[in-house]
């Protein structure tokens, strides 16, 4: 059932144990938002715990400091900007398959796999509508909740560069502010600092770039051979993800990363009315207007010529020449 914030906030505060689950390869969104979430209700009585089947990159430890997570049997289990139960990771999906409560998310691609689903796709972050929840629930939101929520914001709107962001984002974000989130070092460490082998990977893709379709579109490929001239991991290649778009002119700009398996994954950022969520739902993936992913399957060459198919039904469909 699609039910709203004011709805969402009855069913947590109904709930003495919470169990919130945040997707696998976890974001600054999914991660800021269930750890304030987290925080707030704790302040309430609540037991809480927060949980993740892949382990908490460094940048985000801070949003776990204070937090107990406590061990119960859940009354309520809540997927926190998980657009698809597929997304919590294999082992997590199995245990949780039908048994999650509510999901509170903005994906426009969202399967609606949880009893309850509050979904608001306009949302530049799940960490916006979280943001609006306590409010609306008359939460403590101290420094450190403030700053969970102001990641959260700033990294899925690539710090208000991208799209998505609307006014409210900034109306938000100066509120966190006000409250006393780190915005400082939380900016200079999503998107100002990269460590030396992140240089070094970054380098090497930007070598790696091809543009398709007039140049309209920008391909780079991250290797798992990268990985090791670079001295860099799976974990760092995030951030390159914009890279791509960044040309003038590129209006779907691609990163492709190598797994471990040899198959890849296709993280897709577009401009203007190309949906990016329509190219990756045709291949199985999903995400947003402006950024999507899915994985692709074979060679490196059949996974490029795969994605490039459906790129270009998508550029013919809004560029006429
Ligand atoms: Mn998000």
């Amino acid at each position: 059932m699609r039910i709203d914030l004011r709805e969402a906030a009855e069913i947590l505060l109904n709930s003495d144990k919470i169990l919130l689950l945040s997707h696998a390869h976890p974001d600054g969104d999914t991660l800021g938002s269930a750890t304030a979430l987290a925080h707030a209700l704790s302040a309430k009585g609540k037991k809480i715990r927060v949980e993740c089947s892949d382990p908490i990159p460094k940048d985000f430890n801070f949003m776990f400091e204070n937090l107990v997570n406590d061990e119960f049997e859940p009354e309520l289990i809540a997927a926190i900007d998980v657009a698809d139960i597929k997304l919590l990771g294999k082992e997590s999906e199995g245990k949780y398959q039908g048994r999650i409560g509510l999901c509170i998310d903005h994906h426009g691609s969202n399967m609606m796999y949880a009893d309850n689903v509050c979904l608001e796709p306009d949302s530049a972050s799940t960490a916006e509508m979280i943001y609006l929840l306590l409010k609306e629930i008359d939460a403590e939101i101290t420094p450190q909740t403030a700053s969970c929520l102001f990641t959260g914001v700033t990294t899925d709107t690539g710090c208000m560069r991208f799209s998505n962001t609307t006014a409210r984002t900034f109306e938000i974000a100066a509120e966190l502010a006000k409250l006393g989130a780190d915005t400082y070092n939380i900016i200079q460490t999503f998107f100002e600092t990269k460590t030396k082998t992140f240089a070094a990977l970054e380098r090497l893709a930007l070598d790696s770039m091809r543009f398709y379709f007039s140049d309209r579109c920008a391909v780079i490929c991250v290797t798992q051979d990268m990985y090791k001239r670079s001295g860099s991991d799976e974990s760092e290649v995030d951030r390159l993800s914009n890279l791509p778009r960044q040309i003038e002119g590129v209006l779907v700009g691609v990163t492709m990363r190598e797994l471990k398996d040899g198959n890849f994954k296709a993280s897709v950022r577009t401009h203007g009315d190309i949906d990016a969520s329509a190219i990756c739902k045709r291949l199985s993936g999903g995400g947003h207007m402006g950024a999507a992913g899915c994985t692709l399957y074979g060679t490196k060459q059949q996974a490029i010529n795969s994605l490039l198919k459906e790129i270009q039904a998508e550029i013919d469909a809004f560029v006429i020449d």
